[in-house]
């Protein structure tokens, strides 16, 4: 009897835990189901219509999405080692790891950002931060393959990036940790008054996307957070949050929430130009490498640059004020419009927004509250553009419609909230599931959003999808924005863990996407384009084989006199002009991964042999009905 009853409490227990899922709209039934699903549903072979670039965070890659279908298109390697593409491996793509602290193949990267021509989205290239040593990255959009990486001296935790100007003249690339600059030997505990922070602005080339480190503003030795530039009216300023004003060193989550307000800094990068112009800059010696990717060549090169110009806002006027908002700003967003400067106080009740017109104002009447080192603080009211009231706890980030309305993310109250720019009112509120931190739509952060779509990115998966042992792929959500409500359309898994996602319509980008590489085009110095070529070069101990593919051969594929002790290069060539026809190799006993190598391109691999015998080598792609036999022997005599 005991039993019986113990029973009927537990299930009573799960019924109440189920309906109260249900309730919350999170496992979705029935009707619901149905027309989300036509909704989503892209059938086979026919295209998806946004492109989605989210960043892969911790596995320092940026994931290609097609939406709305949630679709997993490619994973781009950037910053981290890619076995499946040999990036990082091969020696074509090394050098692109290339960093003053040597070779680094990771990173953490948070913000992808799509090119802009007149503030609206071109589809030219991506730009993605890496948060840890850091650099910056541009992804070409006709290759979908990363072009070129750039490292910010006088920087650390490159976080407030990469974010775009309205004809994408600048990459601007913040700091987030203040640092001694130049670094030196000294106490923690002198952190106050004697650290410094870097924003980089990196011009871009609008003929080959080529950044270059034009020059650096430094600023106080807070900690910075999100960014970014203004556009439309605000065009020429650059707006980044702050969150430890107080300067701690230690015990932040307490020291680094004492002050009631932190900054928005308003960076006015054409009068930073001016400064330029007029040579008010000083030029300082440091290191940094830039690292380019030859589309020609098909090879990277680093190279180590000496020097930088800084413009110390600590002491040029003009250049950067401070408007107070509340409780440690997290993001940082700018409307369609310019006006509009929202400030994501993590702490804050109200989300605070702040007025481009109003900040103009009372710069022009030098209405000041002070200043810190010398930066002058505008007064709080003066730049007040409007408040949302309570809308939720733990604003994170703010994307924009093109009706107007404005989404921001809450992630103690795990939830997206619309509200109207101008009026402040909240039109409608939907859980996410569960704690979202970033939040995309197409174009919504640019001058014209798409507001079809919203992707919420979500820190914690719990029980959205079958269970993976302790650790959960990340969920994003797809809602559809088009009516009053937002809809739950989708959960897809991620890779790594996104911050922010870059969305842009399908047809801006696919027709161009790049479809083979010619061979006649290859200018790789050691490729060979014909099978009359192929060869084995002996210098001294390092043994350069020159190799080409074509289904279903390796050509040659005996190889002899290699020695133990050798340094033997493949230099590989895939002849195959057909889209789509790559051939891998592998080598049994080289520690460096496989090669994946397209139609028309060259790759190298090194392989050092250490032990004596005959060995294989072989395809890894599945490229033909003979793919099997594309296979072949080495073999290597004793030193
Ligand atoms: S941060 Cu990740 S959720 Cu780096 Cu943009 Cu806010
Ligand atoms: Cu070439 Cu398989």
């Amino acid at each position: 009897m005991k039993t019986f009853n113990f029973l009927i409490l537990i299930s009573a227990a799960l019924v109440i835990g189920l309906t109260s899922c249900n309730n919350q709209g999170q496992k979705s039934s029935g009707a619901l189901t149905a027309n989300a699903a036509e909704r989503t549903y892209i059938p086979p072979g026919e295209y998806d219509e946004f492109y989605g670039f989210l960043s892969g965070g911790f596995s320092g890659q940026l994931s290609v999405y097609g939406i709305p279908s949630g679709r997993l298109l490619k994973v781009i390697p950037v910053f981290s080692q890619d076995p499946e593409k040999a990036y990082g491996y091969n020696e074509e793509t090394k050098p692109m790891l290339n960093t003053t602290h040597g070779f680094i193949p990771w990173d953490d990267t948070h913000h992808p950002d799509i090119s802009q021509t007149n503030g609206e989205l071109d589809g030219r290239w991506v730009f993605m931060n890496g948060n840890n040593t850091p650099r910056v990255a541009r992804i070409d959009l006709e290759t979908f393959e990363t072009a070129e990486i750039i490292e910010l001296p006088n920087s650390a935790g490159n976080h407030s990036s990469a974010f775009v100007t309205e004809n994408t003249e600048y990459v601007i690339a913040g700091t987030r940790f203040g640092i001694p600059i130049p670094q030196k030997d000294m106490p923690i505990a002198d952190r106050k008054g004697n650290f410094g922070a870097s924003f980089s602005f990196l011009s871009v080339d609008q003929d080959n996307g080529e950044m270059d480190l034009s020059f650096q503003i430094r600023v106080p030795g807070f900690d910075y957070d999100l960014a970014h530039p203004g556009r439309g009216k605000s065009h020429g300023w650059y707006f980044v949050t702050t969150y430890n004003t107080e300067e701690a060193h230690t015990l932040l989550e307490v020291n680094a929430s004492q002050n009631d307000k932190d900054f928005i800094a308003a960076i006015n990068w054409k009068k930073a130009e001016e400064y330029i112009e007029n040579g008010d800059f000083t030029t300082e010696a440091t290191e940094y490498a830039h690292n380019i990717y030859d589309e020609h060549t098909h090879t990277a090169t680093s190279t180590i640059k000496k020097e930088v110009r800084v413009l110390d806002a600590r002491e040029l006027p003009g250049l950067v004020y401070f408007l107070p908002t509340p409780k440690s700003p997290h993001g940082c967003d700018v409307d369609p419009t310019g006006e509009y400067i929202v400030g994501n106080g993590k702490l804050s009740a109200d989300l605070t927004v702040h007025s481009f017109s109003k900040m103009l104002d009372a710069i022009e009447n030098e209405k000041f509250d002070g200043e810190a080192y010398g930066i002058p603080i505008l007064n709080f009211e003066d730049v007040l553009g409007g408040t949302v009231v309570q809308p939720g706890l733990g604003p994170l980030h703010t994307e924009f419609d093109n009706n107007g309305n404005a989404y921001t993310t809450f992630f103690i109250s795990s939830e997206v909230v619309k509200w109207k720019v101008g009026t402040w009112e909240i039109l409608d509120r939907k859980p996410t599931y569960y704690s979202v931190g970033h939040l995309s739509i197409p174009g919504g952060n640019s001058q014209k959003p798409w507001g079809k779509y919203m992707v919420a990115m979500n820190k914690i998966t719990k029980d959205r999808y079958l269970p993976t042992g302790p650790e959960m792929n990340h969920s994003a959500q797809l809602y559809d924005i088009t009516g009053d409500k937002m809809e739950l359309l989708l959960d897809f898994p991620t890779i790594g863990e996104p911050h922010y996602a870059s969305m842009i319509p399908a047809d801006m980008i696919m027709s161009k996407s790049k479809k083979i590489y010619k061979l006649a085009e290859n200018e790789h110095p050691h490729a060979t384009t014909n099978d009359g070529d192929v060869r084995i070069e002996r210098d001294g101990n390092n043994v350069h084989i020159y190799m080409t593919m074509i289904r279903s051969h390796l050509n040659p594929d005996n190889i002899e006199g290699i020695k133990v002790g050798d340094k033997v290069y493949f230099h590989i060539t895939n002849l195959e002009q057909d889209f789509d026809v790559p051939h891998g190799f592998a080598m049994m006993g080289a520690n460096n991964s496989e090669l994946l190598i397209m139609p028309g391109q060259t790759e190298t691999m090194v392989w050092e042999p250490k032990k004596v015998g005959i060995w294989p080598f072989y395809c890894t792609d599945f490229c033909s009905a003979l793919h099997q036999e594309m296979q072949g022997l080495i073999r290597v005599s004793p030193a």
